[in-house]
């Protein structure tokens, strides 16, 4: 059984395969993206036992998509095809100046017509942590209903949640998303959340402001973009623990997918019981790499990786 389940969307990526503006691009590859199978496959790359729960439609694209991350490691046996719907779809434009964007063709998707029901073959009762991100509640009516119901029963089932808030106003509206990712936040274990998107959602400043709205969370982790990351940890005799590292200095080649590689990197060395500092650390590695690629995921880094060589690294 998987140590670790990730569930929510994964789409085909359509990017220029030069560095022009979408609407004056004519040659585009097909890649795959999605914010819970990048940390699937991160976490595959670090030797963790990972799952991606999802759905995907019976087109090229589905099969794609299930290919890679069975190609990364991380198993796919919980994704279900429908011929209901399609695969979501979505356009990257590349970084020409004034940051990279998205576009989306998702609504109506096949993982957005998941629903409670589909989860219950899933490997939820025995999985020690299971991650999923803000995108997921926003998909659709029953998504985010089955956000709510793995984040009610997930201590009944033996398992942690980690959530990363994920806010992508391509989707939904300040108005609809901030209560709900922040009720939904306070039912988790772990919370991950970029001071910009608390900035946007709920008009905090710092990183303490984020603590005070989800002052109960066992781990509350608030990355101030390049510059730092700060852990809340509250042990279980109530005493809390702030701990704050700097981020990797590095040449960003295109952020997208560097949240999800800290994501992975900070759930890897929290299961493996490491402290507070390298919990971080671990983080900010995983995301300078991916700051350093094109692609939503990049792998490669794993090998470095070790427990030795993270050992070593710390010890700098
Ligand atoms: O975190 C990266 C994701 O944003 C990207 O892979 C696409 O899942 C995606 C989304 O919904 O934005």
């Amino acid at each position: 059984a998987p140590t670790v389940v990730c569930f929510g969307e994964t789409m085909g990526m359509f990017t220029p395969t030069s560095s022009v503006p979408l609407d004056t691009a004519q040659a585009f590859t097909l890649g795959t993206g999605g914010a819970e199978s990048n940390v699937a496959m991160h976490l595959a790359e670090l030797g963790h036992r990972v799952a991606w729960a999802s759905s995907v439609g019976t087109d090229p694209v589905g099969t794609k998509i299930i290919d890679a991350l069975a190609n990364a490691g991380v198993d796919t046996r919980w994704v279900g095809r429908t011929t209901d719907a399609p695969t979501g779809l979505y356009l990257k434009e590349p970084d020409t100046g004034s940051g990279a964007h998205v576009f989306y063709y998702r609504r109506g998707s096949a993982a957005s017509t998941l629903k409670i029901a589909d989860a219950v073959g899933w490997p939820l009762a025995g999985a020690r942590w299971i991650h999923t991100t803000g995108i997921t509640p926003a998909l659709s009516a029953s998504c985010s209903e089955l956000v709510e119901h793995v984040l009610d029963h997930a201590a009944a089932w033996g398992a942690s949640v980690s959530f990363d808030i994920n806010y992508r106003p391509g989707i939904w509206s300040v108005d609809e998303a901030a209560p709900r990712l922040l009720a939904l936040a306070r039912k988790a274990t772990v919370v991950l959340v970029g001071l910009d998107e608390a900035a946007v959602l709920w008009g905090c400043g710092t990183a303490a402001d984020v603590r005070a709205l989800l002052p109960d969370l066992p781990y509350l982790v608030v990355k101030d973009s390049s510059i730092d990351a700060t852990e809340f940890a509250r042990a279980s005799d109530g005493t809390e623990t702030v701990t704050v590292v700097p981020a990797r200095a590095v040449d960003v080649v295109e952020p997208v997918g560097a949240g999800d590689a800290f994501a992975a990197g900070y759930l890897s060395s929290l299961i493996s019981a490491q402290t507070s500092a390298e919990r971080l650390e671990r983080g900010h590695s995983r995301a300078a790499w991916a700051l350093g690629s094109r692609e939503d995921f990049r792998a490669g880094l794993g090998q470095r990786m070790s427990a030795e060589e993270l050992a070593l690294e710390l010890r700098r």
